[in-house]
């Protein structure tokens, strides 16, 4: 089988292909009634963001693998993290991040591809032609190591002014390539891993403002255009200062309405007690009212290792207790019911059913997509198998995790594994024909 799959390859040469898939398996099954399985049975996803460097930390790692469905490096994948001198790329530490997320069977987002800060110095010294050229080889060079591993990227970070003007902020990109920069980064980075979402990523953006609206025109004007956006991140990070905007479902809903996702990228709410769990109620609750809001994300698992954690901003506290707010959070996203409890995976008969169509074709290949729908009890996981006719080998697969055995693919979910009764996902595969074009067989779904 020609696997070109990067998650599989980097997992093969750790020796960790078959454990990894098993582990997912078992770990989606007994998650029933958390953060993340409670977001998936909403259509959603719930993930944190994770530092390298506290994946030792037993409490830190059980926590995460526990109760999040979708990881994202706070700093590893940063410019200053991954090219810190031109043309030299270190993935070590995000790699960590990416093993650890897919060996639970977690999805990861990309943080962040062009942003003015934790910019390594070499990138400012340059001239507008050299400075464009570094730019996209730098989103080439990142997005291309995990082409097919992360379900979206921030490409752009921050590239609006605060205050009211709607300018662009002044930054190496803006002062030496103008405004077309964010476009370029772009279509540059469509071009680097095609399977990933493309988000436009800012802070204050929250609610219906200047700045939102800056953001707004833009993306309208991308969208009409046809430059390759995707989704818009708004990162929510609100305190006393900057609390959760009384219109932030409606500002959510405008940029939805100009036909692109919405992501609550880098959530934390500095407070306590039952008015911190109001908030974050407010904006659970705001997300799942747009229905192109795709999932949220916690800015760290731990209030002792915040950003802001003087202002214990997150949904555990420093020994991982569970705070009134995740409790909002889970109760929001509609959590009860652990498996074999009333209303949880596992009470009853969990099934499913796979039905397989075939998306796109061209000569060389074609897309196959799986659709696996949860029968009358919601389901904690699921477990479909592909076989493929003699010759065809897959070359990616996307919202699922694949063992292979000989031609016969078995997909586990990769953030989508909790399905409420009824409820459906997808998963999607590129296959590559080598002279046959008979349609794979999909065999029968099981569920737990
Ligand atoms: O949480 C990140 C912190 O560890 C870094 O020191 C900081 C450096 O700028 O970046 C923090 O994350 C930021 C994110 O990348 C972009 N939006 C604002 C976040 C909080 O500052």
């Amino acid at each position: 089988m020609n696997m070109m799959l990067r998650r599989l390859s980097r997992a093969a040469a750790a020796g960790l292909v078959a454990a990894a898939a098993l582990t997912a398996a078992a770990h989606s099954a007994e998650a029933a009634d958390t953060l993340g399985s409670a977001a998936a049975g909403q259509g959603r996803y719930f993930g944190t963001a994770v530092a390298a460097g506290h994946l030792g930390e037993a409490d830190y790692t059980a926590t995460l693998d526990r109760e999040f469905g979708s990881v994202t490096p706070e700093n590893e994948m940063k410019w200053d993290a991954t090219e810190p001198s031109r043309g030299t790329f270190t993935f070590t530490s995000a790699d960590r991040i990416v093993d650890h997320a897919q060996s639970r069977g977690m999805d990861v987002r990309g943080h962040t591809l062009v942003w003015h800060s934790q910019l390594p110095s070499w990138v400012g010294t340059l001239g507008a032609s050299d400075l464009r050229t570094a730019m996209k080889d730098h989103i080439s060079g990142l997005m291309g190591h995990y082409k097919g591993e992360i379900h979206s990227w921030d490409v752009v970070n921050e590239a609006f002014q605060d205050g009211g003007s709607g300018a662009r902020r002044s930054s190496p990109f803006q002062d030496k390539l103008g405004d077309g920069f964010i476009e370029e980064a772009f279509r540059a980075a469509r071009a680097a891993d095609p399977a990933a979402k493309l988000c436009y990523n800012d802070y204050n953006t929250d609610g219906v403002n200047a700045k939102s609206t800056a953001v707004y025109n833009m993306v309208k004007d991308f969208t009409s255009r046809g430059v390759p956006i995707d989704c818009v991140g708004f990162q929510s990070h609100f305190n006393s200062n900057s609390p959760v905007p009384s219109d932030y479902r409606q500002n959510l809903q405008r940029f939805a309405d100009l036909g692109v996702d919405v992501q609550i990228t880098e959530l934390d709410i500095e407070g306590s007690g039952s008015a911190q769990a109001a908030d974050y109620t407010k904006v659970v609750q705001a997300c799942l009212a747009v229905e192109r809001c795709t999932g949220m994300t916690v800015w760290g698992v731990t209030d002792k290792y915040s950003w802001r954690s003087g202002g214990t901003p997150l949904l555990f506290d420093g020994n991982y207790a569970e705070k009134p707010a995740y409790d909002a959070v889970l109760s929001a996203l509609g959590g009860s019911g652990g498996p074999g409890e009333p209303g949880g995976p596992g009470e009853g008969t969990a099934t499913c059913t796979a039905t397989y169509t075939r998306t796109a074709d061209w000569n060389g290949g074609y897309n196959g997509e799986v659709t696996v729908t949860a029968g009358s009890e919601p389901i904690g996981s699921w477990t479909a198998t592909v076989t493929l006719p003699a010759r065809q080998s897959v070359s990616a697969l996307w919202n699922g995790t694949a063992a292979f055995n000989g031609n016969v693919m078995t997909v586990r979910p990769s953030w989508n594994g909790a399905l409420a009764a009824g409820a459906s996902t997808t998963f999607g595969f590129t296959v590559t024909k080598n002279g046959s074009d008979a349609a794979p067989a999909v065999g029968a779904c099981t569920a737990s």
